[in-house]
């Protein structure tokens, strides 16, 4: 018999929609768009042809509808991998669980993810206004690590080498390493943006190195992260949903990928003066890819 998930468990608001996303089943499109500014969700849209309809709660605001013939939801995810947590497990059960019988569809579907976010680069040689498409992610946030089945999804050889290279601080949650989707990398990809390892940060300030009136604990992080090299890669940028979106999907059996537009760069001390038109271009150019 399959396991009935309690009430507790998996909760349903009274419309039999999913407790967070107020999303229920069949309301969500195999083709999703994460975005974390609840904002930006509009900006999306504006792209569709026709918009079948919109969700919000809390930060979390959805809408599904048309661009080209394909059908796309996008989810705004708000800030932080905590936040994914939440939203990758919710649209997951939105497509893999049965809310009627509270138990798990004998056939499982895949989704198909593409975060569009933005981010700080740590390497001189990715400006401010590029695009970066992230290969691998990095969590310093320890979501992951909640999670049977961690290490048969993570990159252990390159964990184990970042921690040795960095002298990781253990009172910290272990950083885990996590593969974008191969497949939306090779669609992605085509769009010729710059590839990199991105590491999602558990804050804004002191997670990624940043000093307002706060000292942090090693004020050589992020010179230490960008001179380190694993194989071919090189650590690119910070942003804060990559590494959960990556490890979950994983898990979950999705693809999943990350394309940010670089608003800082942290080496050269730089802030975009208008990153609108950055993320509009993107928006396209990653719905082209998936259609
Ligand atoms: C921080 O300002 C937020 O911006 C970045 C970070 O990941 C974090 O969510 O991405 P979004 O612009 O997608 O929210």
């Amino acid at each position: 018999m399959a396991r009935r998930i309690e009430e507790s468990e998996l909760i349903l608001n009274g419309d039999g929609s999913i407790f967070h996303l107020h999303l229920k089943p069949g309301e969500l499109a195999d083709n999703i768009i994460l975005v974390g500014d609840p904002g930006r969700v509009e900006t999306v849209t504006s792209f569709f042809d026709t918009v079948e309809l919109v969700r919000k709660n809390r930060e979390f605001v959805s809408a599904t509808g048309i661009y080209k013939g394909t059908r796309f939801s996008v989810i705004a995810t708000g800030i932080g991998t905590d936040n994914i947590d939440i939203v990758v497990n919710e649209l997951d059960a939105l497509v893999n669980i049965d809310f009627e019988t509270r138990t798990v569809h004998k056939e499982h579907k895949a989704l198909r993810m593409v975060r569009i976010g933005t981010s700080g680069s740590l390497q001189k040689d990715l400006p401010v206004d590029s695009c970066l498409l992230s290969s691998k992610a990095i969590g310093f946030d320890g979501l992951l690590n909640f999670y049977a089945g961690r290490n048969e999804v993570a990159d252990l050889d390159f964990e184990q080498q970042f921690k040795e290279s960095m002298a990781w601080n253990p009172l910290l949650a272990s950083p885990y390493v996590v593969d974008a989707s191969k497949e939306l990398l090779d669609k992605l990809s085509v769009n010729g943006f710059h590839q990199g390892v991105t590491i999602s940060a558990p804050g804004f300030y002191g997670p990624q190195g940043r000093m307002l009136r706060l000292g942090i604990q090693d004020v050589d992080i992020n010179e230490k992260i960008s001179t380190f090299k694993y194989e071919q890669y090189k650590i690119t940028n910070y942003e804060m949903e990559c590494s959960a979106i990556y490890g979950l999907s994983k898990l979950l059996g999705h693809q999943a990928a990350t394309v940010c537009a670089i608003i800082a760069n942290r080496q050269a001390g730089e802030y975009s003066k208008d990153y609108k038109p950055v993320i509009k271009h993107l928006i396209e150019k990653v719905l082209d890819s998936l259609v």
